[in-house]
């Protein structure tokens, strides 16, 4: 019986992973902890076990692994792209040595291990178009350095030790429960919440900059799937391309006027994250997810963004017609 431990539990996908993992898994085995608790997330926390923990803490965290008798650490306690330019030592302090706290307990307890990577693992010097699964990684921010480190860390627990540990590099998720906590992609969530309070919105990302996407449904499957693989097809481990859809703020207002037909769309790029999302791939090559363990999305752009629409209205209470 999995004992699932999820750390940075109240984040933009722990928010929702812990729900669902809690459906599959029974909610008394999905422990959700952050190392703070945050309002907003009352329903989580009363629909499960919580804990603070700080994954910078070592012993609290081995505590609560002991306390509830996990054998599977989905660590999604980081800090994200942007933020992460603004404090780097933070970024490399929790998503390294913060990780290296999590593999140390999984190795110790016999624990699984998920992980996530990102396309941020990528640099200007990779191939930009449909970028494969192995090849050059010299990214340019911290978040960029501590999760190519983080895949290799994880990759070397695995061989070395026996942790079962595994991954994806996940693209900009987009999600209407829990705002993204200070990427590059945020803009991606941030125009449809202004798509229904105001039918327009301002991108700090310039227009024909594509990147990968997903819709946050996809994502949990990923995490659940790749968790169930059978490890025996399981060739990359920690680190597989996954991706849903690649678009620039032109194809995304496009797809929003389908059902806003008077959403408009227009620009004050920020030089910071422009610079980020610069450096990052247009699309990725996914191949080798589908092929080692039956990767296969579900939403394009559109059937993601009337979902969304149709979720955030009931959330914000709009009274924007929504079409289509
Ligand atoms: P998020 O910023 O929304 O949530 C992170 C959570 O971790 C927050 O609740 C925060 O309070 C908590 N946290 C921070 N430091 C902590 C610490 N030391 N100990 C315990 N908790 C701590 O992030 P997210 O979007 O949910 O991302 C989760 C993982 O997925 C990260 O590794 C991120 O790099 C990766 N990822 C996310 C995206 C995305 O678009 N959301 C894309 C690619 C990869
Ligand atoms: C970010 O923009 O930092 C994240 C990511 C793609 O890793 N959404």
């Amino acid at each position: 019986m999995r004992r699932i431990l999820i750390t940075g539990a109240l984040g933009q996908i722990g928010s929702e992973l812990t729900l669902e993992m809690r459906k599959i898994y029974g909610s008394g085995n999905v422990v959700a902890s952050n190392r703070r608790a945050k309002e907003g997330h009352e329903e989580l926390i009363a629909s499960g076990p919580f804990e603070i923990v700080d994954i910078n803490d070592l012993q609290t965290l081995s505590a609560a692994v002991d306390k509830h008798k996990i054998n599977t650490i989905v660590n999604l306690a980081a800090i994200l792209s942007a933020v992460g330019e603004r404090d780097p030592q933070q970024c490399w302090n929790i998503n390294m040595n913060g990780l290296y706290n999590v593999l140390e307990t999984a190795r110790e307890k016999n624990c699984m291990v998920f992980t996530p990577s990102s396309i941020a693992a990528f640099g200007p010097s990779t191939p930009k178009d449909s970028t494969p699964q192995d090849t050059i990684q010299r990214p340019t921010t911290m978040y960029g350095v501590t999760k190519v480190a983080g895949e290799l860390l994880c990759d070397y627990y695995f061989k070395k030790f026996g942790v079962d540990t595994r991954g994806v590099r996940f693209p900009g998720l987009i999600s209407y429960k829990t705002l993204p906590g200070g990427g590059t992609t945020d803009y991606a969530v941030h125009i449809y919440y202004e798509a229904l309070k105001s039918k327009k919105y301002t991108s700090f990302i310039r227009k024909g900059t594509y990147m990968d996407m997903m819709y946050i449904r996809d994502a949990l499957s990923a995490i659940i799937e790749l968790i169930e693989a059978d490890p025996g097809r399981l060739k990359h481990r920690n680190a597989f391309n996954v991706t849903a859809m690649s678009f620039d703020p032109e194809t995304l207002a496009a797809s929003i006027r389908k059902f806003i037909p008077e959403f408009e769309l227009s620009y004050d790029v920020d030089p910071i994250r422009q610079e980020i999302a610069d450096s990052w791939p247009n699309s990725l090559d996914d191949s080798a997810a589908r092929q080692e363990w039956d990767w296969n999305p579900k939403y394009d752009l559109d059937s993601m963004t009337k979902d969304m629409l149709e979720k955030l209205r009931v959330k914000l209470g709009s009274m924007i017609t929504i079409y289509g």
